[in-house]
């Protein structure tokens, strides 16, 4: 796009693969603008994906255009604007590098890459690009829950006060079956690691989104809790049945990370991220405690912020459990009236639509690549850590903090 963008200006999706991401994400696009007041309208011109007939099933369930198995003809597409990531890791340095280059905006899923000299080189690619006005943003997709935006706006707003500790968990059940088969997932080279950076990324992102600071030190655990799987049948993303040969694959990936971290400043962080939480779904958690007060959040309750205010007269404290459906808390107004509740999809909604008005009104959307390459250092570092013995292990320079733009 060349002049300035308005409400009827196309801006052409071309999107790599058609997994769950990928339907979460299609599901965006088509609904962002419906929902906003955005100034362009994404268009979902084509999918790219590695099986003809899967990819052509894909276009017409999620509404492309077109379909192709070749991701390179998205970047050699003049027509298309934004290049959407939802590939599994290994592909996303290759991608983002000829997406940037060629001059697509890009949305990246998390975490960035599988390494952190990946992700540096992704990094430095997009903070040139943007000298260029090409945008680009990784996939927490989480920090777009009105939920969590609202909880950072109470810790900027001091509500919280001095931070005293972080603890965050996400939880998960759908691998404590030793006979769930084999997927991407469990393979170290297509998924860099295992819960840590499939779901631990997410709630590093999130503490140090809503707290404002960033992990200095870790000391970490990892364990694969089932070394070998059955062979891959219909297995997909998150679940399926292993193929009936008796074959069983090896896990090269972790099922349970425990950490702890050090925050600037000195602060202590306790996290976990499982996939053997037997009953945990999708038991995201966050809780920051204050010398004022508290917020706590569990995504299995995601329009709801627990809230403590420790300033509150003696006799009526405890934690409130606030709704986040009101007009006040961020992204809600664009919806439903008060207490008609939100999913799972609306973060992916709120993700793109705050993408595309970057791109519109010419500004960097967060996360940046500098941010989420942060968090690649984290999850590097506490591989790091439980390769030596659990040590404490520093992660590495810190990023440029970077304002959070929100609808
Ligand atoms: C699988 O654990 C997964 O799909 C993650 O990859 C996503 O990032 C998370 O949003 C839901 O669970």
């Amino acid at each position: 796009m060349t002049s300035t963008p308005t409400r009827s200006t196309p801006l052409n999706v071309g999107l790599i693969g058609y997994g769950f991401m990928g339907a979460a994400h299609s599901h965006a696009w088509r609904t962002a603008h419906r929902f906003f007041d955005l100034p362009a309208t994404p268009v979902l011109h084509t999918i790219a994906g590695r099986t003809e007939s899967a990819v052509a099933d894909a276009a017409e369930q999620y509404g492309f255009a077109r379909h192709t198995t070749r991701w390179l003809d998205l970047i050699e597409d003049p027509e298309i604007h934004v290049i959407d990531i939802c590939t599994p890791g290994d592909t996303h340095h290759e991608i983002a590098l000829a997406a940037l280059a060629a001059g697509k905006h890009v949305l990246c899923e998390k975490p960035l890459a599988n390494s952190v000299a990946e992700s540096e080189e992704m990094a430095r690619a997009a903070a040139d690009a943007a000298t260029r006005g090409i945008r680009s943003i990784s996939g927490f997709s989480y920090r777009r829950t009105p939920a969590l935006a609202y909880a950072r706006q109470l810790e900027a707003d001091g509500f919280v006060g001095e931070i005293r500790q972080v603890r965050a968990q996400y939880l998960q059940d759908w691998l404590s079956d030793a006979d769930a088969p084999m997927t991407w997932r469990l393979d170290k080279d297509k998924a860099g690691s295992g819960a840590l950076g499939d779901i631990g990324a997410h709630v590093i992102d999130l503490t140090q989104w809503i707290t404002g600071t960033q992990i200095e030190q870790v000391s970490g655990t990892l364990a694969t809790v089932v070394p070998t799987r059955p062979a891959a049948g219909t297995a997909q993303g998150l679940g399926g049945k292993g193929d009936a040969s008796g074959e069983r694959g090896q896990v090269t990936v972790d099922d349970v990370a425990l950490f702890s971290a050090r925050f600037t400043g000195g602060v202590l962080g306790a996290f976990e991220a499982t996939r053997m939480a037997q009953g945990r779904k999708n038991a995201m958690r966050v809780e920051i405690n204050g010398s004022k007060g508290s917020v706590a959040f569990d995504f299995e309750r995601m329009n709801e912020l627990e809230i403590y205010d420790a300033t509150a007269p003696a006799g009526r404290q405890g934690f409130t459990r606030v709704l986040t459906t009101e007009p006040e808390h961020p992204y809600a107004a664009a919806w439903w009236p008060t207490g008609h509740g939100l999913g799972y999809e609306h973060t992916f909604t709120h993700e793109i639509a705050d993408l595309v008005r970057a791109i519109g009104e010419g500004t960097d959307p967060s996360p940046s690549f500098a941010e989420a390459l942060h968090v690649q250092r984290v999850l590097a570092a506490v591989e790091a850590s439980d390769a030596d013995g659990s040590r404490w292990t520093a992660v590495g320079p810190q990023h440029p903090t970077t304002e959070e733009t929100t609808a």
